[in-house]
């Protein structure tokens, strides 16, 4: 068959288009990572409350999940707490300082890896476990790591040496008003995630320290959720973990009207 003038202009337009196509994708950024989690992720919590809701999320976010090693974690947060305004820097989750990721270690003046939920409620030290799940594992310089040691977390205290905003006293942390929410959700998503039989965390109502698998103080937390919702920074972290790390996701960032539908009811009483 004969090709006319006018469809050997078109079959050129359309190859044109074609290479164009292809050398503008070759050429695009990698796309950042989605903002959402997929649409069917959160399937089998729909329409359940209380204790129902609180044990659906634990299966979906214990599901094929990979376990990291602590080494790894450097690595992670290089991606995951990446400050948006300088690409080499990572930012401290209660100084809010922009820090080379270079500088990392246990050196004056380096930052290391703050676990949000410390490690001696529970003991769960640094093996593959909950001492590495990178959900609750944020860079901090080292003096303001050790200032808040294992610290509960609650309102008030004198302002810290270290980190601007930030206070404590004998028994207890609060972090700026910007990481507030941040931290609760995190503590939230560790109570949830880890169910094991000899070792499940939970949040408690005190701030007695290492009084086993608990942490602190859970009015405090529930308040701080409702004041400071997740931000960009927040949601970007939890799409980098899920996507290219431990493949599972914090579900109180993607639906944070959840920690009070899980933990919102009746006040636990104080001591057990
Ligand atoms: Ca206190
Ligand atoms: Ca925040
Ligand atoms: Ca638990």
């Amino acid at each position: 068959m004969l090709l006319t003038r006018g469809d050997w202009r078109n079959k050129v337009k359309v190859l044109a288009t074609t290479v164009l196509m292809g050398l503008f994708a070759s050429i695009t950024p990698q796309a950042p990572a989605a903002a959402a989690p997929p649409v069917d992720y959160y399937a089998a919590a729909q329409g359940k409350h209380g204790a129902a809701l609180k044990a659906a999320l634990h299966t979906i976010i214990s599901t094929r999940v990979t376990t990291l090693r602590y080494g790894q974690i450097w690595d992670v947060i290089k991606e995951a707490d990446r400050d948006p305004a300088n690409p080499r820097n990572v930012i401290g989750i209660y100084s809010g300082w922009s820090m080379p990721w270079t500088d990392h270690g246990s050196g004056p003046g380096q930052w290391n890896r703050e676990h949000v939920w410390a490690k001696s409620h529970g003991n769960f030290a640094t093996a593959p476990g909950p001492g590495t799940d990178a959900h609750h594992l944020r860079p901090e310089n080292v003096e303001v790591n050790e200032e808040r040691g294992h610290l509960d977390f609650d309102e008030g205290g004198r302002p810290s040496h270290y980190a601007p905003n930030n206070h404590l006293d004998a028994d207890s942390w609060e972090p700026r008003d910007e990481a507030k929410g941040d931290v609760a959700r995190m503590i939230f998503y560790m109570a949830v995630r880890w169910d094991e039989r000899r070792r499940d965390l939970e949040p408690d109502d005190r701030t007695t320290g290492d009084d086993g698998p608990r942490h602190g103080r859970i009015s405090a937390l529930l308040k701080w959720n409702d004041e400071d919702p997740p931000d960009a920074f927040e949601r970007h972290r939890n799409d980098v973990i899920f996507e290219h790390w431990q493949h599972n996701r914090n579900p109180f960032i993607d639906h944070p009207e959840w920690v009070d539908d899980v933990y919102g009811g009746p006040r636990p009483v104080a001591g057990r």
